[in-house]
This record gives structure tokens, sequence and C-alpha cells, in this order.
């Protein structure tokens, strides 16, 4: 089968392009990889080459070793992933170590993975250890409200999950076992993406301060799903303070227990302090 018509890359393109029209993707910000199942490699084996020069990941992920990656290249624009998929978006190769990759498809015009590729493959490895292998997609946005709110609430845990949860009562069932938050950063190196990927340990939802959010899901609807959950509830959140700086009521500690019992969550009591 030929790389464009499998079902995979074109819920790929189809995601990236749902977050272009979501205004996350200014310019060549934000980025999507997704760990490729062995049939799917095996359906696209004959346009893969096996020429591509190994090239140093910048980090270690030795669970990796022999896995296949559809990632965006580095530059490229989320715009363009539709029209022009094949200068915007890759599939490449980990070594035996898990140290090295190859493209093996796309980029035809040049460059390279997306320059988070440290971040995604650390995110990845955790990941697939914590959900015994189901989690395949990750995914980097630059989310306009959430954003916003890292200049305003305290760049702590606890604090961002309660608040989001409590601005959309189906929060807490999307993400319940919260959201962690990264402090500023330098982005794009082996720094960040460890601290991202000690946060993934616990959460499928990573907030970088003053630059956007990592998500992590089983597929391309429910990682996309959650990124769009999170931003709108963070848009909710923006427009409450906007309009006055406290609630006048709101979803309580008491509340998100009922919630938890009918829908069959468990929400850590951490997340339901009093106020
Ligand atoms: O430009 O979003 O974090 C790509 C990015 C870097
Ligand atoms: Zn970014």
């Amino acid at each position: 089968m030929r790389v464009l018509e499998a079902k995979f890359v074109q819920g790929f393109m189809r995601m990236a392009d749902d977050g272009w029209n979501q205004g996350w993707h200014e310019r060549n910000g934000g980025n999507l990889t997704y760990r490729i199942k062995k049939e799917e490699a095996e359906s696209i084996r004959e346009e893969l080459s096996e020429d591509g020069e190994w090239k140093e990941i910048g980090t270690a992920v030795p669970a990796l070793a022999g896995e296949y990656f559809l990632v965006t290249g580095s530059g490229k624009y989320f715009r363009n992933v539709m029209s022009d998929p094949e200068d915007s978006i890759a599939v490449i190769e980990l070594d035996d170590k898990g140290e090295n990759y190859r493209i093996c498809w796309g980029l035809v015009n040049g460059g390279r993975p997306t320059s988070e590729l440290p971040s995604h493959l650390m995110n990845h490895e955790v990941k697939m250890q914590a959900t015994g292998g189901k989690h395949r997609v990750i995914y980097h946005a630059h989310t306009t409200n959430v954003i916003a709110l890292t200049f305003v609430l305290p760049l702590k845990d606890e604090v961002f999950t309660r608040e989001l949860w409590e601005m959309a009562t189906e929060c807490p069932v999307v993400f319940p076992d919260g959201i962690g938050v990264v402090g500023w950063m330098v982005p794009g190196g082996r720094e960040i993406a460890v601290a991202t990927s000690e946060l993934m340990k616990k959460y499928d939802v990573a907030v970088w301060a003053h630059h956007g959010m990592f998500c992590s899901g089983e597929d391309f609807d429910l990682t996309f799903g959650l990124m769009h959950t999170v931003e709108k509830s963070a848009e909710i959140l923006v427009k409450m303070l906007s309009m006055r700086p406290d609630k006048l009521q709101t979803i309580t500690a008491e509340n998100f227990r009922d919630l938890a019992v009918d829908f069959k969550v468990e929400l850590p009591e951490r997340f339901l302090f009093e106020k």
C-alpha cells in the first residue's frame, strides 16, 4: 500500500489539520507523533527506504528500539500537512538501541523530524510502559487559553487540575488523573523532555508554562479530544476570570466525589482540597 493511502496516515493528517483549524499551530508551532503498529508498518513496507542515514535522537529510549513513528517535520507547518504531506511529515525508524533514527519516507525536500523529538519519544516510552502498549499518540500544541492561564495561576499540578475540572463537568471524567505543569524551560532538548516524561508517568496531560501543552492517548480521536477538552475548559476559565475574579458558585469537592461514584472514575483526593 502507498503510505498516503494508509488509514493511520490519513488519521494523522486529519488531526494535524484539525489542530491548525483550531488556531493552535501558528507558523511552525506544535508537533505530532504516532507510534506505528507492526502490521501498519508492514502494510506500507514497499515505500519505506532503508538507505537513510542514522542520526542521533539526542536521548536514549531503549524500550522503543526498532519502532517506527509517523512524525511532523522540524520547521514544517501544520497548515501544509494536508496539501503537501510528503514535504511536511515523515516515517522514521529507531535503531536497535533506541538512540538513533533514520528517515524511511517523507520530508522529500530535506529536513528532520520535529525539534521536540526527544520529548515525544521519552513520552512515548513512558506511556507505552504505563499503559501496556495502548498509548500511541503524543501531541504538542500551542493552546492559547492554557498558555494565558500560565501567567496568572500558580504553576502547580493541583491548581491547574482543580481549576480546569471546575470549568466543565465532563473534565474530571475526561482527565481523571489530572494535569501536570512544567515551569518555563528551554524547549527542544533533553532536560525539558525528562521533566515532561516524569509527569507523563502520572498524567496524560502536561502544561509547558508560557508555551503550550503535551497530550498522550491511544488514538487520534482520544488524543485530539483530550487536548480540545482541556483547552476549552481553559477558555471558560479565561472568560470567567475576565468577567469577575471570583466565582459566585462552582462545582464543589463534594460534587466531584458524587460524580466519581456515578461515572466510575477515581479522582485523587489531593485535587479535592477544601478552598
Ligand atoms: O515549533 O512547537 O516547541 C515547534 C514547537 C517547539
Ligand atoms: Zn512548541
